[in-house]
This record gives structure tokens, sequence and C-alpha cells, in this order.
């Protein structure tokens, strides 16, 4: 009774779950290889205490990143857990070879202008609002006509919502690049460019960012969350199912940490406005939209807060079976694992299930391939390059996606 008492307390407590043993303050997280969670279930129980599942290798064994007390719980789950080491110092920066190092926000920045400097016919830079500590949050419009709100499917592509997910900021970036340089050169380019109204934010967590990069190692801090008190996970921190299914932490010093309250943080809250602010003649112009994250090479989709492919009122048949059909196509193309956002572990109040439960905007999360967070700048062109034909692919479904269920005609009345 005792024990059923003081995990009711626990609960209370916003413990979610299994950490709460220990009460000495928790020191920052760090990577471990965690054996004998190969299911999703095992997977989400591992989550449950907190941890935040970094990739799932080949043989079924999970890297987490974890506090002491989340340690503790993983091990009462009777999962066998080794610390693995500091991610390798990162190469010095050689300026000869700027190019293929990763970009730093200003950096970022710099580049965004000089895209929108020599292409100001299709791009155009847009400020979503601004971060806790004051940054922009800037994005980049692509459209033939820029300057004006067309009447063309519209998508949203953002990145680096976690910070130190550095290839994502890359791979957005890399993106803007193709529609840019190719538009006129390649005639799938251009029609895209004609067609749809594409908004691309390659950091939506800026502050994180800047911190991760400003690192006296040169190997990045390994840090995921925003920038607010000890941080938050803004991807726990939407207004969808926030906190419902034990897929995120009350624990502040957690790396899943979802904040006080459903965008209760300012980028989660400016990236939300961005998104409402689509909405034009009581319409969401939005039909598309990713978020990228690395590294465990994944296509996802909603839901994750639950294990049901289906929910009533929140996700069709058709709904689902378009999710999954254009998924597999995508990770077809880049050689990714397909899976319902569940099938790894559930997780609430993500970007991907607000946009959809609660804007009905089809959506994906990609997790970017590579070894680490911080893959070699040598291996830039390579991880990015690989996303081509599947971005290219998500974008042109913006027209009607439940043409890859072959329903076109009955959900858009086209042919
Ligand atoms: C996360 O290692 C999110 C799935 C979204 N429905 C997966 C993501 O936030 O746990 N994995 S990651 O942190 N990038
Ligand atoms: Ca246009
Ligand atoms: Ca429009
Ligand atoms: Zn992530």
């Amino acid at each position: 009774m005792a024990a059923v008492l003081a995990a009711f307390v626990m609960v209370l407590a916003g413990q979610s779950g299994a950490g709460a043993a220990a009460p000495a303050p928790d020191s920052p997280s760090k990577q471990y290889l965690v054996t004998g969670a190969t299911t999703a279930q095992q997977r989400s129980r591992l989550a449950r205490t907190g941890a935040a599942i970094d990739t799932v290798r080949a043989d079924g064994s999970v890297e987490v990143s974890a506090i002491p007390s989340e340690v503790a719980a993983i091990k009462r789950l009777g999962l066998r857990v080794r610390a693995l080491p500091a991610p390798p110092a990162a190469p010095a920066p050689a300026p000869s070879i700027a190019a293929t190092s990763y970009h730093t926000y200003a950096e970022t920045l710099a580049e965004l202008d000089q895209v929108v400097a020599n292409y100001p016919q299709i791009a155009r830079k847009f400020v979503a609002g601004k971060s806790y500590q004051g940054r922009d949050i800037v994005g980049v419009k692509i459209s033939d006509n820029v300057a004006s709100d067309e009447n063309e499917p519209e998508v949203l592509y953002i990145a680096n919502i976690h910070a130190r997910e550095r290839l994502t900021n890359e791979q957005a970036l890399y993106l803007i690049g193709i529609l840019t340089k190719e538009y006129n050169a390649t005639s799938r380019i251009t029609n895209l460019v004609n067609s749809r109204e594409i908004w691309i934010i390659p950091i939506s967590n800026p502050d994180g960012q800047v911190y991760d990069m400003t690192s006296d190692t040169s190997a990045g801090r390994m840090w995921r969350k925003n920038r607010r008190g000890s941080g938050t996970d803004l991807n726990r921190n939407f207004a969808y199912n926030w906190g419902c299914c034990g897929g995120s932490s009350g624990n502040t010093a957690s790396e899943t940490y979802r904040g006080p309250s459903a965008e209760s943080e300012p980028e989660t809250k400016v990236l939300s406005n961005f998104v409402r602010s689509r909405v034009v003649g009581g319409r969401q112009q939005l039909k598309i939209f990713l978020d990228i994250h690395s590294y465990a090479a994944l296509v996802l989709w909603p839901f994750g807060y639950t294990y049901s492919n289906t929910v009533p009122g929140a996700m069709s048949a058709d709904e689902e079976s378009t999710h999954r059909t254009i998924g597999r196509q995508l990770a077809a193309s880049n050689g990714y694992t397909p899976e319902q956002s569940s099938d790894l572990y559930i997780t609430d109040g993500t970007t991907d299930d607000w946009t959809f439960g609660n804007q009905r905007i089809f959506s994906f999360t990609f997790e970017l391939g590579g070894s680490s967070f911080y893959p070699s700048p040598s291996q830039i062109e390579t991880l990015t390059t690989r996303n081509r034909d599947s971005l290219l692919t998500l974008t042109e479904y913006a027209d009607c996606p439940y043409r890859a269920i072959g329903k076109q005609q009955q959900y858009c009345g086209t042919p």
C-alpha cells in the first residue's frame, strides 16, 4: 500500500512514472546504450522513464540520453545499460572548406539573405517570431510571384527543433539550395516552384542551436531542448494530447521535459502561430508538413501518442493509409525505415501529432541518417543529397495527398 501511495504521489508530482526515487539534483544527461528493449512496447516503457531515445541500432539496442534518475529507472525495468563515449571532437573549422562545415545560426541567416538576394523573384525571407532569448526564428518562402499569397497548395518544412541535430539545418539549406539554383533548369523543380508555396524554417530552436554550437571542445554540447530555465523539449510541448500518455517527462531536468503547459515555450508558440496563420478564408493552406530530426534514419507519421492506427474523428482509415502510402514511398526513395511514430515508442505533444491532429495537415517526421548527432562535416553532402527525391516527391503531394491512395477525385475533385 505504501508503495502504491508513493507511486501515486510521484505521478501527482509530475515525475511521469519511475524516475523519482533519488531526489538528489539531477546532473546533465549522458548517452547510454540500452539492450533488452526491442519492441515498441518495451521502448515506450523505456521512454516513459523520461530518457530520450536517440536512435535504434540495427541489432535492436537503443542509444538514449538520460539523467541519473532515469538511468536508475531503466535499470529497474530490468534492461542493461552501459555508458557511451562522449561524441568525438569535430575537426577545427577550416576556412578554406567553409562550405563543407556545419552552418552556425549567423551563417544560416547570411545564407538565407544571400539566397533571397540571388533569387528575389522566387525567394523571400520571413521572420515567424522570436525565441526566448530574442533571436529571430527565420524562414524562406519559395514560390513564383513570391511576394503574393497565391492560391497554390502550401508546404511547411521545419528543422533543428532539437538543437544538437545539426544535420537537419543542413538538410533544410540543401532543399532551399536546389529549389532556387535549379529553377528554370530542372523541369521537376520549376514545376514545383511555380505551383506550390513552400515555407522552410531551417533553425526552429535558435537558442538551443547557438548554445549547442558554442562549445569549448567544438564537439557540441549535446543540447536538445530550448533555453528557458533548464530547457523544455519543444517536441513534447505542442498542444495536442499534451502530456497525455507517458510519452514525455514532468521532470525539468529530463531531455523530454514537456514544459509546464502546452505551448508554454515561445518557440512552440511561434511555430504554432505560424501554422495557424496559414488558415486563409477558413481553410488551412498547408497540405503537407515535415519536421526534420536525426539520426535514426526513419520516416514517421502520426500518431505518436497512441498505438492505434486510426482514431475516430482524428485519423480516418483513408487518412491513415494516405500517410502510410506516402511514408513508404518516401522511404523507398531515401532508404529509411517507414513506420507510424508509435511503432518507435510512444511520444506526446509532438509537432506532427499537433499539425495533423489539430490542423489536419498530412504530417511526417524524418529522422535523417548518420552515426551520431554530429556526423563528420565531410558527410553532409552525401547524407542530405540522399533526400533529394523524397523531398521533391513530398512537395508534389501537396496538390492532393489522397492521390497516394487513388482517391483524389473523392477528396480533391481532381482527375
Ligand atoms: C523525438 O531522436 C519524434 C517522433 C514524432 N512523432 C521522434 C524524435 O522527439 O523523440 N526522435 S529524436 O528525438 N529526434
Ligand atoms: Ca506562387
Ligand atoms: Ca497561398
Ligand atoms: Zn529530434
